[in-house]
């Protein structure tokens, strides 16, 4: 396959959306964009890979800096030679002078590409003076031609572009918007691509490219549910412990156990959304990340009410002393339920340790300070759950060819998934039943792949569509 993957060379004047466009296609913020004209000084090519395999090629180019110059020396010698001679004759000629070397590569690329994919911003008017000689050389090429109509949410110059180009008999125009990352979107574009004038053997490579960019999507779905509901067990069955000398710990050190369980599940969140990014193909845009701690004011969002739990059945009667320092109605995103230690006695809830007061709890136990989740803190699973599909669904949501930030706001009362409705009651039960089975260490793979499909479930659902 590797070397019969259809190969697009992307043209058009700087500024364009060129890279944008291919950056939006390959899920990769690795290309450079950027709002200064000539961003791309040089011919680059970019492999859209799938299991090592190359699905297929772009390459992205800079706008033709000589576009009149090439097309007076085609008009000039175009009978002396056969085909696209005439432009290996270009650059035999050109190749030692240095201005040319820009269109020299443009050149290269789109001779060694399948097809020309022409991209227009048509938020400004069109140009005989400005774009005719670009048109003259597509035309000579007499390669298959896509032309994609970029910034059209700005101003919408479309029908004096296809006047023109109808001209130069330039008749596949397809709108198209990079920044919007939606699958459907993506996929359109996908779509326009196949729309390529393309032979019997093309025809096969593209359904191939077609298909392979849907399972490509479908399996980083599952990729990320794995990764979630692995973190989430992880997390669950997470114990830090700090021992200590002598007959007691004191203030100090517990607030130092403490903040060894705290660190200890931040470093799994952290690792957890860096994969995801990664699977995602987020590289280099800051994802800037307000939410880092887990506090009252996300477990209050973030989890379920008593009352909502007790609907389903949570069994939260067990609770017991923990209801007492939970808010009003609201079942804490946790409770610090001291547990009676075998040795050294008891420790105090204190109201400072926030992760702990309302995520996990801890014993005293043979010189031991050991800090896990409460078994009876269904919430903990909901607060970690919601803090990952919002991360995901900020991350979708904005895209590759979009170079600002990501930001997650601290405040949950702004997050997609900060409302008691992102999941429906049977998922709630399920995830209460995950939470049950992981903390009691019972049937532990089975929950985690019931799990991974309610998550895949829901990203399907709420963000990747
Ligand atoms: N509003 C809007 N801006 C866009 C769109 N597509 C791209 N841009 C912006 O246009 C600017 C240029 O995008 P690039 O993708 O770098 O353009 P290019 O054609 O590769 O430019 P050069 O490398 O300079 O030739 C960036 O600031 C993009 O964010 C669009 O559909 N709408
Ligand atoms: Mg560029």
């Amino acid at each position: 396959m590797k070397s019969n993957a259809p190969t697009f060379a992307f043209i058009g004047k700087p500024n364009n959306g060129k890279s944008s466009m291919i950056s939006a296609l390959t899920f990769d913020d690795r290309i450079e964009v950027s709002k200064s004209v000539g961003t791309t000084t040089k011919a680059l090519q970019y492999s859209y890979y799938y299991k090592q395999n190359v699905v297929c090629n772009f390459f992205d180019t800079p706008g033709f800096e000589q576009a009149k110059k090439i097309v007076a020396f085609i008009r000039e010698h175009k009978s002396e030679y056969f085909g696209h001679g005439v432009l290996d004759a270009f650059i035999s000629k050109y190749k030692q002078e240095p201005q040319m070397h820009k269109d020299i590569e443009i050149i290269h690329a789109v001779l060694s590409s399948d097809f020309i994919v022409f991209v227009i911003d048509v938020s400004q008017h069109y140009n005989q003076n400005v774009i005719g000689y670009e048109f003259e050389i597509l035309h000579f090429l007499k390669k298959p031609v896509l032309i994609l109509l970029n910034k059209i949410q700005e101003q919408d110059y479309t029908k004096e572009w296809k006047e023109a180009l109808s001209k130069y008999k330039l008749t596949n125009t397809h709108p198209i918007n990079p920044l919007n990352s939606s699958y459907k979107n993506i996929d359109t574009i996908y779509k326009n691509l196949y729309t390529v004038d393309a032979t019997l053997q093309q025809k096969q490579f593209l359904d191939q490219l077609l298909h392979l960019h849907r399972v490509h999507y479908q399996e980083k779905k599952s990729l990320s549910a794995e990764e979630i509901a692995k973190m989430i067990v992880e997390i669950l069955q997470f114990e830090s412990v700090i021992t200590f000398r002598g007959k007691d710990a004191d203030e100090t050190l517990k607030e130092k156990a403490l903040k060894k369980y705290q660190n200890g599940i931040y470093t799994m969140e952290k690792n957890s959304k860096k994969k995801i990014e990664q699977i995602w193909g987020y590289y280099q845009i800051k994802v800037l990340d307000e939410r880092a701690e887990i506090d009252a004011k996300q477990s209050v969002n973030l989890g379920l009410t008593k009352n909502r739990l007790a609907l389903i059945g949570a069994g939260i009667g067990a609770l017991g002393s923990s209801i007492a320092v939970a808010p009003i109605t609201l079942l804490d995103g946790g409770v610090f339920t001291a547990i009676a230690a075998t040795a050294g006695g008891l420790i105090g809830a204190k109201t400072a340790y926030t992760l702990g007061e309302k995520f996990g709890s801890y014993i005293i136990s043979n010189n031991k300070i050991i800090h896990k989740i409460d078994a009876k803190n269904y919430n903990a699973t909901f607060i970690l759950l919601k803090r990952s599909l919002e991360h995901l669904y900020r991350l979708i949501k904005h895209g590759h060819a979009n170079r600002e930030a990501i930001i997650i706001p601290k405040n949950p009362d702004s997050w997609y998934f900060g409302t008691e409705w992102n999941f429906q009651r049977s998922e709630e039960k399920k995830i209460v039943k995950f939470h049950n089975n992981i903390v009691n260490d019972e049937n532990t793979k089975q929950v985690e792949e019931e799990l991974c499909e309610l998550i895949e479930k829901v990203i399907e659902r709420e963000i990747a569509y």
